[in-house]
């Protein structure tokens, strides 16, 4: 199980810290003179409709005073990283080009605030360039906040079926993900046209727009400033504008951790977004209750604790689909407990997935490594886990196994497989036991 990466494996995704400059970006994107002084003319024509709605008492703590004027040199943050504007100049040269297109802008995994904002984003910014776009899924909607957000603001996601036609589209976008590949066949015509995300790259990235940046603590802030440095703004006023700053904000908040881990580029955006969101909507949106589901989850999780110096384990057992995302947020909560600061939740997910989320308040813990390390990689070269600064998951299908009918035999063998590859990890010995063996 324990299926150690060698060394060399783990070095090639090292230098991906500096993936923007590395990415294959094949598009030969001609920023020429003209182009730029047509932006810039653009920009200046836009000013005037893009600055309108500043209700500027209205614009929350984000820090900065509101830029008065939306032109390209305002906001000291802004100056400090000029050179993004050259990916914002990228983006729509590559938009342009694709005119009048098709795209299918594909969320990958779970939607959440944060991809479900991008891709909003994207398809507002597409829409001037009159590319179509459909924005399609294929996990359900799990977590009860996420269902939220797509019911309040009304939004057209589309699960994917075998109904879902496909072969029609010219183009398609990944966001929020670590690479571009796709749980469905595309017709092999179908090119990668926009890739942005804010992880660590799995390996290159080939596609005609590619912004991979780790100094964002969200993608919806990339998005952003594609939004502040373009030339295609929001006017303010319409309420789809409304419905997508909302979306964004919302997934900036809750992959910054309320902006706990937020970056400059997450407070810039924030302070943008902040003119055209709804206030209302954004609090109605964040403030569900936990699900009993979760706070039973969350108790079991509990009682099973498992504490091995400054990390805590506990495995879950079997859980329903529909509650996974528990697991996650257990995690979260368990990490509030003194002396500890690794803790992994993991249990059987619709009788399909071993499904672990890891948190960590470590400093040098690094949770994408240290899974890549544990569960390696299977045939085809995909890591069973990964994950980012403070935060990371795992999902190992069950296979064959999924067919055993003693469940309870089935939970003891995968409960001592995993526990002995995270004690082989931190190298303590040990037998997995299924209470609380909370030695120290
Ligand atoms: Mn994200």
């Amino acid at each position: 199980m324990a299926t150690r990466i060698p060394e060399h494996v783990e070095l090639k995704n090292k230098p991906t810290d500096k993936v923007v400059a590395k990415s294959p970006v094949k598009a030969s994107v001609q920023t020429s003179e003209s182009f730029r002084n047509q932006e810039t003319a653009r920009i200046r024509n836009r000013e005037v409709s893009a600055s309108k709605p500043s209700q500027n008492d209205e614009i929350a703590s984000v820090g900065q005073a509101p830029a008065k004027q939306a032109t390209k040199s305002t906001g000291p943050v802004q100056n400090q990283q000029a050179g993004h504007v050259t990916e914002t100049t990228k983006l729509h040269a590559v938009l342009e080009r694709a005119r009048g297109k098709r795209m299918l802008i594909c969320i990958k995994g779970y939607p959440d605030p944060d991809n479900i904002g991008s891709s909003l984003a994207l398809q507002f910014l597409a829409r001037y360039y009159e590319i179509y776009c459909k924005i399609i899924h294929f996990e359900e909607i799990s977590h009860h906040e996420n269902r939220a957000l797509v019911k309040k603001l009304d939004l057209e996601l589309e699960e994917y079926s075998q109904d879902t036609v496909v072969q029609d589209f010219d183009y398609y976008a990944v966001l929020d993900a670590q690479n571009p590949e796709l749980p469905v066949k595309l017709p092999p015509s179908c090119e990668l046209l926009v890739f942005v995300d804010h992880h660590k790259a799995l390996g290159t990235v080939s596609g005609q727009f590619v912004d991979i940046r780790e100094s964002s603590g969200s993608t919806s802030a990339i998005f952003a400033e594609y939004l502040i440095d373009g030339h295609v703004k929001f006017a303010g006023g319409s309420p789809e504008e409304t419905r997508i700053a909302t979306a964004m904000m919302h997934g900036i908040r809750t992959d910054t951790d309320n902006f706990v881990n937020a970056t400059p580029i997450d407070y810039r955006a924030s302070e943008y977004l902040a003119k055209y969101m709804d206030k209302d909507l954004l609090a109605l949106i964040s403030r569900q209750s936990i699900p009993a589901k979760t706070m039973d989850l969350t108790q079991i999780a509990l009682q099973r604790k498992d504490i091995r110096g400054t990390f805590m384990f506990s495995g879950v057992g079997f859980v329903r689909d529909e509650d996974r995302d528990g697991i996650g947020q257990c995690s979260d909560y368990l990490l509030h407990r003194e002396g500890i600061e690794t803790v992994i939740v993991y249990g059987v997910v619709g009788n399909e997935f071993i499904d672990g989320s890891l948190r960590t308040k470590s400093h040098t813990l690094d949770p994408d490594k240290w899974l890549k390390d544990v569960f390696g990689q299977d045939r085809n070269g995909q890591y069973y886990g990964g994950g980012r600064k403070d935060k990371g998951g795992f999902q190992i299908p069950l296979g064959v196994f999924a067919n055993c009918s003693d469940k309870e035999l089935l939970w003891i063998l995968i409960k001592k497989t995993i526990d002995e590859a995270f004690y082989d990890k931190i190298g303590v010995e040990g037998k997995s036991g299924d209470g609380d063996s909370s030695k120290g």
